[in-house]
């Protein structure tokens, strides 16, 4: 009975070609690329903090100190939100201020903690839910100086103690917890040197998967006292496409494309281990869960949380032997000349969005209550005026595109609930610095920073309002 309720539910939300009801519709950001303040009130640098201050790291020669400023100017950013619509707002608390020396058990910065309890209460007063990610990417630069780093046996433990000092501290204000922001970014583009690419990034996968399943274990024991709170992982990946559809060998580059970026993090959440094919490939190189450890990690996501923004084509690469993470994968990528660019050189390919959320239903959530969630997916624009950026046309058109894909995975049985546009401002894309413009609104760098709507943020407003349904909700009651 109640599968046939649901059923019509789908088939009128489907009929209206809506979202359903319940769909969580949001924006973006993380504490490196929007708050600034990077020494202020008892911070410790993160490493993204001192890298940027290394002569030639940005593309631009620009550092995260000020930024958006976030730090300070939180109430523009919620009032923005608030006067567009947007009732949902994922963000990242960053670790160096909550726990500036790093390790487990070493103090808890107060000032840090009164600052998010501030901002947490700015946004429930402004009728915004949040969406928290502990850790994106900013690891305490004392960490990573002193061996302490994602590649070290400690890090599962002391992400875990600030892991559950942030549940300690803000979990009556906060319901939906992420502990890693890209586990394939983390441990692929890790910006520490030498990468040691034969073991490396495996340890730093390995490290965060643990980090996150001890985090996971604590918070559901001693945190969610009202059971309303939901936990998980951000993953990411493009879609990838074998190069010629015809061909056997491309159609399994794609496969093992899609297995070394999205199961090797996935299966050990949703399935307790690592894909076997990836075991043997990497032999010892990719380091093995206890038997205790498997039994932690599965199942240690609430949904599944995906970052999404481009696809890709797949052939066999030509390794003669397998050393590394790349040999290991052995899958050369290119892109289709006919995709159109956007202004970062990422390919634009809607349908890659609909096939992506269709692979991750048929391999882990269906028949399943775990619900999809797309944490982030947005452009950069060139945007070189901020009268330029108030017409962001090309943005509009890449979200709507990637929009309607959504929606057809949904009608096509996806279980997905929720959509966070990266990003909510433009902000410090890493190696970029601020030469790349991900946001909604514009941010012009002065002092203090000035903050402009683009027509993107009016536009999204008006998309949540009119394809936000009622079917599924009614017909359920
Ligand atoms: C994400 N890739 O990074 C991050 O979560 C954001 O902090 C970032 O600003 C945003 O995407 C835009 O770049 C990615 O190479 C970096 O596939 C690289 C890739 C994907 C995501």
């Amino acid at each position: 009975m109640i599968i046939s309720l649901s059923l019509v539910a789908t088939l009128v939300m489907c009929a209206a070609g809506k979202f359903p009801a319940d769909f969580i519709f949001g924006t973006a950001t993380a504490a490196l690329q929007i708050e600034g303040a990077w020494l202020e009130d008892g911070k410790s640098p993160s490493v993204w903090d001192n890298l940027a201050h290394l002569p030639n790291f940005t593309a631009d020669g620009t550092v995260p100190d000020v930024g958006p400023d976030s730090y300070h100017l939180y109430k523009e950013d919620i009032a923005l939100m608030k006067s567009n619509g947007i009732k949902h707002y994922r963000f990242s608390i960053s670790w160096p201020r909550i726990v500036p020396q790093g390790r487990a058990k070493s103090p808890v910065n107060q000032k840090a903690v009164a600052h998010y309890k501030e901002l947490l209460k700015a946004l429930v007063e402004a009728g915004i839910t949040p969406y928290v990610t502990l850790y994106h990417w900013d690891i305490p630069a004392i960490l990573a100086i002193q061996g302490y780093g994602t590649a070290d046996s400690y890090f599962p433990t002391d992400f875990a103690y600030y892991a559950e000092t942030c549940f300690k501290e803000f979990g009556d204000l906060v319901k939906n917890w992420f502990t890693f922001n890209e586990v394939w970014c983390m441990a692929l583009l890790d910006p520490i040197k030498p990468r040691d690419k034969g073991t490396k990034p495996y340890r730093i996968a390995h490290n965060a998967l643990l980090g996150h399943a001890l985090a996971v274990k604590a918070y559901r024991k001693n945190y969610n006292k009202d059971g309303k709170g939901k936990i998980g992982i951000v993953l990411n990946t493009s879609m990838m496409y074998p190069k010629n559809p015809l061909s056997e060998n491309d159609k399994e580059a794609a496969r093992r494309g899609m297995m070394y970026s999205l199961a090797w993090i996935a299966d050990p959440v949703f399935k307790g281990d690592y894909p076997e094919e990836m075991k043997k490939r990497a032999g010892n190189r990719l380091p093995a869960f206890t038997a205790e450890e498997k039994a932690m990690l599965k199942g240690s996501s609430d949904f599944f949380a995906v970052n999404h923004y481009f696809s890709e084509l797949c052939e066999n690469g030509n390794a003669k032997e397998a050393t590394d993470y790349w040999t290991d994968r052995n899958v050369i990528t290119s892109y289709n000349p006919e995709w159109k660019l956007t202004d970062s050189g990422w390919p634009i390919v809607p349908q890659g969005m609909y096939d992506l959320l269709m692979t991750i239903h048929s391999t882990w959530t269906v028949g399943t209550k775990i619900p999809i969630w797309i944490t982030e997916n947005g452009i950069a624009v060139k945007e070189p005026t901020v009268n330029e950026a108030k017409e962001d046309q090309a943005r509009i058109d890449y979200l709507k595109s990637y929009l309607e894909n959504v929606l057809k995975s949904i009608t096509d049985g996806a279980n997905v609930k929720a959509y966070f546009v990266w990003s909510l401002l433009d902000n410090f894309e890493w190696w970029d610095g601020f030469s790349k413009r991900f946001g909604m609104v514009r941010v012009d760098y002065s002092v203090p920073p000035v903050r402009t709507a683009k027509k993107s943020l009016v536009w999204y407003r008006d998309f949540i309002k009119n394809n936000l349904g009622g079917a599924e909700e009614t017909a359920q009651n």
